[in-house]
């Protein structure tokens, strides 16, 4: 019993001291750049080095909650490792001390390897180290009765259990106070500046009214901003004060130049309603959305910089460190490709790319939608490649056809009798011809399509359905303007998307 207590309270130890090195590392991570936060660089190293299938698979199982339960398993990792550390310590304290800096090595080579790193993001986890060590070192000589220095006399060393917890409370809350600091810093400096846009050059009709008044379930005919699904490398939001924000266009150009957010948003604005999906998206899945984006014309920025005749990429660059090659052709063929400023009316949302971002309709989002744009560079393929591409990812990639069905839910169990089937389709740049739902492998019955916002943007539709008792499958299939039926035939998101046909299971009783 004691020898477990002894266990338990050394283990306690080890873990103590790795949270108060750790929220140390936050705060002082949260002053200097986020990202160099030691629980933080380690968590996006390790999304780095996740094999892609590995990363499909957690995206696909754990959604937008993939960030949560990474950034948690880290932490638990962390935390099991320092209470084996705080173990050792009891006795060996050099083995212990040594293991809790193999962690913050760890952390530190983690935070110089992140795409912008500096020599200073080093510091957080020297930070941590320090003082991680410290309270290890303290706990350590408390627990086992001994002088905390050299020289302090016998009854200066009799430690009381009162001392030694209140020395553990004094540690545990300083690391809640630090961590929680740190984390008020970030999203202080993180929040959106005081920015006001002007309005388009010819602002477009507002958006009829959905289907989605009517036939409750349905997905909102435009995405607001805070349910506008986030997709990033980043596990903090890059700090982007607006007033030291600029925006530079270079490369194979005549002339290259650079655009204060002032400047950028006094050019010609234009408005657009956009459907935006990520490639990672499954059939049926939630990695879209759709939005009215205000921005400048992306062929204006080209025009003001000439561009040469040997570029046949637009790589843009993000304060992330994040690339992004667009093929300059899609850029050029009329489809109003942006750099946009404006979200449904809104500044755009740091988490959606403050102060300005890249949109490209047709387009995935990784290779034409870069947020906290700072830099557009006239390249070519040959020369200059981004950073999904580094990692097979396609280097064109249009938008695939599809369709999904929001309701009813899968499994959802339903009452007998009249109700409506429903939900979005999407065919950016061609439009949605028609959309057609097939019940128990029947035959496939056409849709009522919602109202029409241009080719760019979903379209809601439904299915009046006079459900029968028993279990039942429903798919549902999209036809584009220019006549392809979406396929059955299944591919995964990676390289370029995913194709398939949604079909789901519902009970009806
Ligand atoms: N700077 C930056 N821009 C980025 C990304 C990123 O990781 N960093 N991810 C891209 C991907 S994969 C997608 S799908 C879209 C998502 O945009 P959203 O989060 O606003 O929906 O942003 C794109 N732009
Ligand atoms: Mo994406």
């Amino acid at each position: 019993m004691r020898r477990l207590r002894r266990l338990l309270a050394s283990a306690l130890s080890g873990v103590l001291a790795t949270l108060f090195g750790m929220a140390a590392g936050h705060l002082v991570a949260s002053l200097l750049t986020p990202s160099s936060s030691p629980v933080l660089a380690v968590a996006a190293t390790v999304i780095d080095l996740t094999p892609t299938p590995l990363k499909e698979y957690a995206v696909r199982e754990f959604g937008t909650k993939d960030k949560a339960i990474l950034l948690s398993t880290v932490v638990l990792v962390t935390l099991i490792v320092s209470a084996v550390a705080g173990m050792l310590a009891r006795r060996w304290l050099r083995i212990g001390a040594a293991l809790l800096l193999v962690l913050v090595t760890t952390a530190g080579v983690a935070a110089l390897t992140r795409p912008m790193a500096s020599a200073a993001d080093v510091l957080p986890s020297l930070v941590a180290a320090v003082v991680g060590m410290t309270v290890l070192v303290v706990l350590t000589r408390l627990l086992n009765g001994e002088p905390l220095r050299p020289s302090a006399s016998a009854e200066q060393t009799q430690v009381s259990r009162r001392t030694l917890l209140l020395v553990s409370g004094c540690v545990a809350g300083g690391a809640a106070v630090m961590g929680w600091a740190g984390q008020r810093i970030i999203d202080y400096r993180t929040r959106i500046g005081n920015v006001t846009l002007p309005p388009p050059a010819k602002p477009i009709p507002a958006l009829p009214a959905g289907l989605e008044n009517v036939y409750p379930g349905i997905s909102d005919f435009r995405t607001s901003n805070s349910k506008f699904y986030r997709v990033d490398i980043n596990l903090s939001l890059p700090v982007v004060p607006v007033d030291d924000w600029e925006l530079s266009v270079d490369g194979d150009v005549d002339e290259s130049f650079s655009l204060t957010f002032d400047e950028l948003s006094a050019m010609p604005l234009i408005e657009r309603d956009i459907t935006m999906t990520c490639v990672s998206n499954e059939v049926g899945g939630r990695y879209i959305g759709a939005a009215r984006w205000l921005g400048v014309r992306l062929t204006d920025l080209l025009d003001r910089a000439g561009v040469g005749s040997g570029a046949d990429q637009l790589l843009s660059t993000a304060t992330d460190g994040f690339t992004i090659s667009t093929p300059l052709e899609a850029l050029r063929d009329g489809r109003d490709a942006m750099v946009a400023i404006g979200m449904n009316g809104e500044p755009l949302p740091a988490e959606h790319g403050f102060p300005a971002r890249l949109i490209t309709p047709g387009l995935y989002g990784f290779v034409g939608a870069t947020k906290w744009l700072t830099k557009l560079t006239l390249t070519t393929y040959a020369d200059q490649t981004a950073y999904w591409t580094d990692r097979d990812w396609a280097t064109d990639a249009p938008i695939k056809i599809s369709s999904r069905i929001d309701t009813p839910r899968p499994l959802e169990n339903i009452k007998p009798g009249p109700t409506v089937i429903g939900g979005v389709a999407w065919a950016q740049q061609r439009g949605i011809e028609r959309v057609e739902v097939r019940i128990d492998g029947g035959a496939w019955t056409e849709a009522i399509l919602g109202p029409d916002a241009g080719l760019d943007y979903w379209r809601q539709w439904y299915l009046p359905w006079e459900a029968p008792s028993g279990s039942h499958m429903l798919a549902v299939r999209a036809t584009s303007v220019d006549g392809e039926v979406q396929t059955a035939v299944r591919a995964t998101p990676f390289p370029e998307g995913s194709s398939g046909i949604q079909e789901i299971a519902v009970s009806v009783s």
